[in-house]
């Protein structure tokens, strides 16, 4: 609500965006329900305040997420759902075509899944530096669809990333208030992203790309 917003912390702003998404697609029906795209291109913007903490080095990152975020905002009042941007992209051919809505949304939800791979890892154990956390969650849900310059790019800025202690600092978290955030993010992204994954499936569009 309103009010807690107001008050709550940039990971509790993504963790309740996340949630009223999750809560429309597990009340109205799942894969059948049509999500609204401005809607989820709300609930994106707000994960770029993350890359803020990261620091520079991860600037070019950022670019390419909020350019792709921005393109499908940009599109919502003419295409309204997120099922209608598929449906036109499949009509002309375009799904995978570089620069297209499709394409974007492919990219905009792998960046979601990286930031629930990552908030996997950093709660996986203390132990683990966020650097690692990072690097592991990148590996698995990243690299396999980026070119090697980027996973170059990539490993190199990871020598750049804050140290825990720092990001929490960022983010104005303590320990335990993070913890509760990025568990919430956990489990409201996994049914936003399903959405998405079957969106594609469901138009016999493969998904390693
Ligand atoms: C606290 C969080 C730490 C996370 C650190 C991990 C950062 C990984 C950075 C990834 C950089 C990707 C750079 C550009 C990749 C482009 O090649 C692709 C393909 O674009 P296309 O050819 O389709 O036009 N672009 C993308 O995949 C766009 C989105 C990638 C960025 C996701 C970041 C997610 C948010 C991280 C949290 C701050």
């Amino acid at each position: 609500d309103a009010v807690s917003e107001s008050v709550g912390s940039p990971l509790s702003a993504i963790a309740e965006a996340f949630e009223d998404l999750s809560d429309l697609l597990k009340s109205r029906g799942g894969v059948k329900f049509d999500l609204d795209l401005k809607s989820f291109c709300d609930a994106c913007s707000l994960v770029s305040v993350l890359f803020g903490c990261l620091g520079i080095a991860f600037k070019f990152a950022e670019m390419e997420y909020v350019s792709k975020v921005q393109d499908l905002k940009g599109a919502s009042e003419e295409y309204s759902t997120l099922n209608n941007v598929l449906d036109y992209d499949v009509e002309m051919d375009t799904v995978k075509s570089a620069g297209s809505l499709s394409r974007n949304l492919r990219r905009v939800r792998q960046g979601l899944d990286l930031i629930r791979a990552l908030f996997q890892n950093f709660l996986s154990t203390d132990e683990c530096s966020l650097k690692e956390a990072a690097s592991t969650a990148y590996a698995k849900v990243c690299a396999p669809y980026h070119t090697w310059a980027i996973r170059t790019a990539v490993s190199a800025g990871m020598y750049a990333l804050p140290t825990r202690e720092q990001l929490l600092e960022r983010l104005n978290e303590t320990k335990e208030s993070a913890e509760k955030e990025m568990r919430r993010y956990i489990e409201a992204s996994r049914p936003v992203i399903e959405y998405i994954d079957m969106l594609y499936i469901s138009r016999n569009i493969s998904l390693d790309w």
